[in-house]
């Protein structure tokens, strides 16, 4: 059986790690294929030792670059020297685990992302996409990633019930990063959906009950609750979607429910108005490419109104906040199209950038914004 390359290895860190009583600390993209990869990796480290000394951080959807930034790692640098393990990010983050080095980090990546020119510092890379890595299939999502990686830390105490739980997590996070349902994915999805309805989470079963969707089936439960929770806000550097799929507590589960079901309501009803206002702006434009980036814009919205203008206009898409030093923002591309190639041709303007063949994301400095688009234009044309 061909595996994931480092996945054993970085079982091994996390478990001597562990033995050794050292501190661990879990850094995850904001989105739902992050919270819940943080979360179940949490979950298994906390079954092989209840004691661990652990800490989760999210990164933020606003005020910090993608992943792992440096922000973030000023704000743990009193944590070093801990084991840090990056998931569902950390592939691009070429400056920051060198940083996260320097500072006396012992750096594991878990991401699922394209790899970029090369691969970053770290002391272990998980991601199917690397060179030497056997395992056939390429389009895990990061959840499937660690709960892979959470059978090889559990070995025999992988009870049915952990399984269960850990089944449900990887289900949503997979259905959110739309994936292709193949291989370990589409297994993990139909474990999750078997078991959703008697879920024992609850914050899925506040969830489900506060949504309504009490009488849908499976499918139709993973769909929505990936809508409502893939993008949540982001409380203490923790992910709110990530607070309700681990609390005990069903008073809490209920709050949070109820909070994160209006949220996501305001959430699309401002998703909607954003699109309209770009389908105007580009209603007549003959640019190969679509590229409109507001001040008044969130950030966090940018991937969902890139998406619903490039179904619409079949354009590869660029949808960014604009900022005075910087800006950062989404990009879609229509089928058979590569965002990441795209950005890598125009990789000198840019900051950062990176993600998956038709769904990418951006930071360019706000002085290189209008070469960018010409040089998008070319590549596209
Ligand atoms: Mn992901």
């Amino acid at each position: 059986m061909k595996e994931i390359k480092n996945l054993k290895k970085a079982a091994d860190l996390i478990k001597k790690i562990l033995a050794k009583n050292g501190k661990i600390i879990i850094f995850g993209d904001a989105d739902l294929d992050g919270s819940t990869s943080a979360l179940l990796l949490e979950e298994a480290i906390r079954n092989v030792n209840p004691a661990a000394d652990l800490l989760v951080y999210f990164s933020e959807w606003e005020s910090s670059d993608y992943g792992l930034n440096k922000q973030a790692l000023q704000a743990l640098a009193a944590y070093a020297p801990a084991l840090l393990i990056a998931v569902d990010c950390g592939i691009g983050n070429f400056e920051e685990l060198l940083m996260a080095k320097i500072m006396g980090f012992t750096t594991v990546v878990i991401d699922h992302h394209e790899i970029l020119h090369t691969l970053p510092e770290a002391d272990l890379i998980i991601d199917p996409k690397q060179k030497g890595d056997q395992y056939p299939f390429k389009k895990l999502t990061t959840v499937c990633l660690v709960y892979k990686l959470s059978q090889l830390l559990l070995g025999k105490n992988f009870s049915s019930f952990l399984d269960q739980g850990f089944a449900e997590l990887a289900a949503l996070g997979t259905i959110a990063d739309m994936m292709p349902e193949e291989d370990l994915n589409a297994v993990l999805v139909g474990q999750g959906a078997a078991t959703i309805k008697q879920t024992q989470r609850p914050g899925l079963k506040a969830m489900i009950g506060a949504a309504g969707l009490g009488e849908s089936s499976a499918r139709e439960i993973f769909k929505k609750l990936s809508l409502i929770l893939n993008i949540s806000p982001v409380t203490n550097h923790l992910t709110e979607c990530y607070l309700l799929l681990k609390t005990a507590s069903q008073e809490e589960a209920m709050v949070l429910a109820k909070k994160l079901l209006g949220e996501a309501d305001k959430r699309h009803q401002e998703i909607y108005e954003i699109t309209e206002i770009v389908s105007q702006r580009v209603a007549q434009s003959l640019s190969p490419i679509i590229f409109e980036g507001d001040e008044a814009w969130q950030r966090v919205f940018s991937g969902a109104i890139a998406s619903r203008i490039c179904n619409k206009y079949k354009k590869p898409t660029f949808i960014f906040k604009k900022n005075i030093q910087k800006c950062r923002g989404s990009v879609r591309v229509p089928k058979n199209m590569d965002a990441v190639a795209a950005l890598k041709t125009c990789a000198p303007l840019l900051l950062m950038y990176g993600g998956h063949p038709p769904a990418a994301g951006f930071t360019v400095s706000s002085e290189n914004v209008d070469a960018l688009k010409k040089c998008l234009e070319e590549y596209f044309k």
